[in-house]
């Protein structure tokens, strides 16, 4: 297939590309060490890129694609079961990390490969094809451990292009954003997705509402980030006014991963004078809808065509073609605002499989080749699709990190303190979900401490999965078949 990085192989100059704090790359030094990285990648059958928010995670990724290898970011704050279970799961034979990061011990039987972003390589033919893979991303399900989706190289080029195509996104955009580097959103649209069309990136290391002010005063043109970040903003506004002149100069400020609250949304608006576009997509997908941008037209009367409204995701992107399913398979025709049906895709945007998950993967397709993504909406008159739920109650969305109950109860299960437990989401303003741990102690009088079971859980899986709430039952209620009713929990 054609290049993933056009700028990269046709005359990379000294226009920037990446920027991580104080240090950055143009596209030359970009491509002489991704070129360097691709040297020492190539043939591997997979390569794991330890995904710090750092300059050695975005060059390992570009030389591993580079080389026409499979990447499979890993989280740095993964606990030992959950990188265990990656590892041994996608068996990559190497890990690339950044000089002087520390690993811990699953990954040292891999042989482990320290980018230089000073080295000097030479970026090589394309030789890859487009159903190649290039990413393997992990994503929670309901139970058991997160899988892999595999994303192959078409994948990645048609997302960003219809992306491109939506918002007129071009190389003189300079994205800013804070989003981790293990994930489609910070990863695929944050990196990739402006190296891509030859414009710049620059990552805060870490999300903080300064940061997003001092970079979008400073030239930065667009803004990334998930719906608690939003919400962190539409906070900070009102005191703010440095932060409300930078988003008023924004050329495009997007959300995604997770619902932005209309109040949010508003609270935005009316400090900036501009609308958040909001896209819908899933790890498995890439982005399938959002509003089309169109520069902002003077005349009060003029709208243009998928216009951002809040509460909506727009309209499909380019190339993805999408249903509203009913129960039973029948697919629903009205554009009515009303009828609820469950989304389903089809487009060169999709995975190609669950990786070593036959059984998962033939589930997740339908006859005809659709995705069944598991998110209720219903499409308004003008086209605009609005997500109104999701099938499976037992999926969380907190801080726009998918997470299953299963694999927390799982976990919690494991400690000894703990005889029976439950996961569930309930509202929060910040993260738009928190996880809820309902616990039966082994020992009634002895209850394990809620901080003991939340770090119990960061250790083996990680951080952002811990429960922020643990409430203690003497039983959790079941019904006849024995099967836990989650609904029948007390409300909090
Ligand atoms: C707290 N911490 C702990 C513990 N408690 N560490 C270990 N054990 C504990 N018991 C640490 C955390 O690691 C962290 O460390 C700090 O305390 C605060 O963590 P936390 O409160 O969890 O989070 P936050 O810092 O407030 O994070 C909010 C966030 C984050 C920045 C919005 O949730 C985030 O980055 N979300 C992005 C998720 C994302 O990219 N999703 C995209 C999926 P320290 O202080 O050192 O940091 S892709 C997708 O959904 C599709 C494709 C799409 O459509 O985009
Ligand atoms: P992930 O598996 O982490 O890739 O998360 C994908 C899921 O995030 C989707 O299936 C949706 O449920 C949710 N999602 C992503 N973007 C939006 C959005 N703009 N509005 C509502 N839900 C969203």
């Amino acid at each position: 297939m054609s290049s993933l990085f056009p700028a990269l192989t046709k005359d990379p100059g000294e226009r920037p590309a990446l920027r991580f704090g104080d240090r950055s790359l143009t596209y030359a030094e970009l491509a002489a060490a991704a070129g360097a990285v691709a040297a020492r990648v190539r043939g591997r059958s997979r390569v794991a890129v330890w995904a710090t928010p750092g300059l050695e995670t975005a060059v390992g990724v570009v030389g591993t694609l580079l080389a026409g290898v499979a990447a499979v970011p890993l989280n740095p704050r993964s606990g030992e079961k959950e990188l265990g279970h990656i590892l041994t799961d996608s068996a990559p034979p190497v890990v690339i990390a950044a000089p002087g990061d520390e690993l811990p011990a699953a990954l040292a039987g891999l042989e482990r490969l320290d980018v230089d972003v000073r080295d000097v390589g030479r970026v090589p033919e394309d030789g890859a094809g487009e159903g190649d893979p290039a990413l393997v991303v992990y994503t929670s399900g309901t139970t058991g451990p997160p899988k892999g989706a595999v994303l192959p190289r078409r994948a990645l080029a048609a997302t960003l292009d219809a992306l491109a195509d939506a918002w007129q996104w071009t190389g003189d955009d300079v994205l800013v954003h804070g989003l981790p580097l293990f994930h489609v959103h910070g990863l695929v649209l944050g990196v990739l997705g402006p190296l891509r069309r030859g414009g710049e990136v620059r990552h805060l290391g870490r999300f903080t509402t300064d940061g997003v002010a001092r970079e979008l005063n400073g030239g930065a043109t667009m803004l990334f980030g998930v719906p608690t970040m939003h919400h962190r903003i539409a906070e900070a506004l009102p005191g703010d006014p440095e932060l409300a002149k930078a988003l008023g100069g924004a050329r495009l400020l997007v959300s995604g991963s997770a619902a932005l609250p209309v109040h949010d949304h508003e609270r935005i608006t009316a400090a900036t004078g501009r609308r958040v576009i909001e896209r819908y997509g899933m790890t498995e997908t890439l982005m399938l809808c959002s509003p089309r941008w169109t520069p902002p037209d003077p005349r009060p009367s003029v709208r243009a065509d998928g216009e951002s409204r809040a509460g909506t995701v727009g309209v499909p992107l380019p190339g993805v073609e999408l249903r509203l399913v009913e129960e039973d398979g029948t697919e629903i025709a009205a554009y009515d605002g009303e009828t609820v049906g469950e989304i389903q895709v089809r487009g060169p945007n999709l995975f190609t499989e669950y990786l070593n998950r036959p059984d998962a993967t033939a589930a997740a397709f339908t006859a005809d080749g659709f995705f069944r993504t598991g998110d209720m909406a219903v499409r308004d008159p003008d086209g605009q699709v609005r997500i109104v739920g999701r099938k499976a109650t037992d999926l969380i969305k907190s801080g726009g990190y998918k997470i299953g109950a299963g694999e927390i109860e799982n976990a919690l299960l494991e400690h000894p303190e703990v005889r029976e437990a439950a996961v569930t989401g309930e509202p929060d303003d910040d993260l738009g979900e928190r996880i809820v741990a309902w616990i039966v102690p082994a020992d009634p009088h002895l209850p394990p401490g809620s901080e003991e079971l939340a770090d119990h859980v960061a250790r083996r899986l990680a951080p952002h999965k811990r429960p922020r709430i643990v409430r203690f039952l003497d039983a959790l209620p079941r019904n006849d078949m024995g099967k836990i009713m989650k609904r029948a929990l007390p409300r909090g």
